[in-house]
């Protein structure tokens, strides 16, 4: 199909009004439990995806330049690897390095669609328009909804496909979770297609830690965001100064975790789930868990979930990464290594993926 000058821009909403995110569902489940949790993803209404991008900008957040410069240095390599014509980005947020990625496709004359899927409506309306305003001639799909459970909504493939999950994004499921999320990806990746997943990685608990309890306080109110949330949509009577934020690197894991501690014992009432809850002094509510890998635990991921690792592009203070991966097909030789490019990993002996010495950026 030759590419036309006009954009077109079209956006579709899988979220049902009322049960927005499963925000009932899930607060039920969480707020009852012995440890009580809830999933990251209600952190993200209007308010929290702002404040989500004033964390991005943050000195001790280093993830997102981190990742900034990663795709600024390999996003030719990448879309020369793929010949993707197509993004069908997964939680797209408000997109800013994804501009990287759609540069190096209309450079290289391959750019058609983006896709951007997303549960929060706003940010997935204001990219849908802002992208077709800057890329002329460039087709918009947006999909407002959750990436766990929509993704057979996806408008069916125009050409080889980069499924790009930026930010961490795959971090913030559990194992679990997160080999059936991989796995789910398999569906929407055919033989022709690429997944470009961006990771964390593990390092000094130290920057770890400050990344996720910065001196501005900004990681705190995203974290107390998530109780706003619940205020406004389910007619909860949180105290929301009578919660404080944490959070820490638990090292057996991997993993950062934030919670919301009650600074003294409380009662809330959940006026929609008939539900009271009872907080005991310092009792802690677990918001979110945010992975860090290493290219062996990523390694073992991809192929748990019938994936295979193409390349694995970083920086060079090994900060961050991001992961080129396609559908292990029945019958392809097990990679053992990337190939050439930008950082080259091997299996050992015993099969476990091992990081070889980095080849510096270029320049
Ligand atoms: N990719 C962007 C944003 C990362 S923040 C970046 O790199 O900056 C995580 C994004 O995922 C948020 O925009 C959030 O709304 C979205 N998100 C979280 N859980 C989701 C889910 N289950 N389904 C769809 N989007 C989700
Ligand atoms: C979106 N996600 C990858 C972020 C992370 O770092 O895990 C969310 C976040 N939580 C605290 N700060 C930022």
């Amino acid at each position: 199909m030759e590419p036309t000058l006009e954009s077109v821009v079209e956006v579709r909403s899988y979220l049902a009004p009322g049960d927005e995110r499963t925000l009932a569902d899930d607060v039920l489940d969480g707020l009852t439990r012995p440890l009580k949790k809830l999933p990251p993803k209600h952190l993200y209404d209007a308010r929290g995806s702002l404040l989500f991008e004033a964390i991005c900008e943050l000195p001790e957040y280093y993830r997102t330049r981190t990742e900034r410069l990663i795709l600024e240095t390999y996003a030719d390599d990448i879309v020369a690897r793929t010949g993707a014509v197509e993004l069908v980005e997964l939680g797209s947020g408000s997109a800013t390095k994804t501009r990287l990625l759609l540069d190096a496709m209309a450079t290289a004359g391959t750019l058609r669609r983006y896709v951007p899927v997303d549960v929060s409506a706003a940010t997935v309306h204001a990219v849908a328009d802002r992208f077709c305003n800057e890329y002329p001639g460039l087709s918009v799909h947006g999909v407002v909804g959750d990436f766990e459970r929509h993704l057979s909504h996806l408008p069916p493939a125009a050409g080889p496909r980069l499924v790009p999950c930026l930010g961490g994004t795959i971090g913030n499921f559990p194992p679990g979770s997160r080999r059936r999320f991989l796995r789910g990806l398999g569906n929407v990746l055919d033989p022709a297609s690429h997944l470009l997943l961006g990771i964390d990685l593990v390092k000094d608990p130290r920057a770890l830690e400050a990344a996720y309890d910065d001196s501005a306080g900004v990681t705190a109110q995203f974290n107390l965001n998530i109780l706003h949330v619940l205020n406004r949509e389910l007619g909860a009577d949180f105290d929301v100064d009578a919660f404080e934020h944490v959070a820490f690197f638990d090292r057996r894991r991997e993993w950062i975790e934030m919670r919301l501690r009650a600074t003294e014992p409380q009662q809330v009432r959940v006026e929609a789930l008939d539900l009271d809850v009872e907080f005991g002094a310092r009792e802690e509510l677990r918001t979110e868990i945010s992975a860090k890998f290493t290219p062996e635990s990523l390694h073992s991921d991809l192929a748990a979930a019938g994936l295979e690792p193409v390349e694995l592009y970083t920086d060079p203070d090994e900060l961050f990464a991001v992961s080129l991966a396609r559908r292990a097909e029945p019958g392809d030789e097990p990679r053992g290594a990337y190939g050439g490019g930008a950082l080259i990993g091997f299996t050992d002996r015993a099969g476990h993926w091992r990081l070889a010495q980095p080849r510096r950026r270029p320049g």
